[in-house]
């Protein structure tokens, strides 16, 4: 009986992705020509939580006519960033059983620069992407470059942002699925991002496991080791590449729906809280991020009640 009782809710939450996404979630990612008014992206965008991209919310932000490496290297060439260094592109991903972190360098930004126009070597694979508001700590000198907020967004989501980050890297630096706790307004100023994206209600199709903690140490000889961080606890994440997914090992990965999208240079990508992404990027794509911490309302609460179920009824 209680088996037959949790193999009934297991078939509803595999119901329940198809149901949500006939009412609410659009086939591809729409456009907007212009930036919404504050009542427009509530009411239209962020209270359905539908993702779009905003053509013409830039133009007027100095950063787009002026980004560039060349430019970066002359005006912030010398000042130090943490960079992320993975052996294989993937930071924060599940490798060898682990979650592993990437290993950190303070580098002056033109050491990456060197790289990323083929003027030199460095091993393993360079992010910029320290997500804690590096563009505000690390590189305040761009900021004359554009606003320190969107405006619609900051009057219709009530708050400013959490966080304002850059992000420059290899066409190799990939970004593993995950979601976040913030609503993303995401803008590519030079190259382009691609982004592929589920709904929060694909939940019951998306895998996750407990992974011991660990980070990269690339070593004097520029290999890499996995460091341990044993006193750590275990961190939830998604072992599954949507790129190439394992069916065999996570067959409920079948029922997910992905949506694709580039962003290009000059747009900006809402990404609503809680959706899933997996990010790649063209050579030496600049962009910066604005991070809003999401309400946590109902929707939160029926998202957190969505992935208890799942977890519960052994869907991971
Ligand atoms: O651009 C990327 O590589 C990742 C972006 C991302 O994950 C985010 O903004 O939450």
């Amino acid at each position: 009986m209680a088996e037959a009782a949790l193999e009934a809710v297991r078939r509803e939450l595999q119901r329940f992705p198809a149901a949500a996404r006939e009412l609410g979630v659009p086939p591809t990612v729409p456009y907007l020509d212009e930036a919404p008014t504050p009542l427009h992206f509530y009411r239209d965008w962020v209270c359905p939580s539908r993702p779009c991209i905003v053509r013409n919310a830039l133009r007027h932000w100095p950063a787009l006519q002026k980004w560039s490496l060349p430019y970066l290297r002359a005006t912030v060439g010398a000042t130090e960033v943490s960079v992320a260094v993975t052996p294989d592109g993937y930071a924060d991903a599940v490798r060898e059983d682990r979650f592993v972190r990437p290993a950190e360098r303070l580098l002056p930004l033109r050491d990456v620069l060197d790289v990323l126009e083929g003027r030199a070597w460095h091993p393993g694979v360079l992010y910029v992407q320290k997500q804690c508001s590096n563009l505000l700590t690390e590189l305040p000198q761009l900021l004359p470059d554009l606003e320190p907020h969107v405006p619609w967004a900051s009057e219709a989501l009530g708050k400013m942002p959490d966080a304002v980050n850059f992000w420059l890297g290899e066409a190799a630096a990939v970004t593993s699925l995950h979601k976040d706790h913030y609503e993303n307004l995401y803008c590519v100023l030079s190259g382009e991002k691609r982004f592929l994206l589920h709904p929060p209600s694909d939940r019951p199709f998306i895998p996750y496991e407990l992974y011991t903690p660990a980070t990269y140490r690339l070593t004097e000889a520029g290999t890499f080791e996995v460091v341990d961080e044993e006193a750590m606890e275990k961190v939830p994440w998604i072992p599954l590449d949507p790129l190439a997914p394992d069916l065999a090992r996570y067959p409920q990965y079948r029922g997910a729906q992905a949506l694709r999208c580039t962003v290009q240079a000059g747009e900006m990508l809402y990404l609503p809280a809680l959706w899933f992404h997996h990010v790649q990027q063209s050579q030496g794509c600049i962009a910066v991020n604005f991070w809003y911490d999401m309400e946590y309302d109902i929707k939160y609460n029926y998202f957190q009640l969505l992935d208890t179920l799942t977890k519960a009824s052994g869907l991971d």
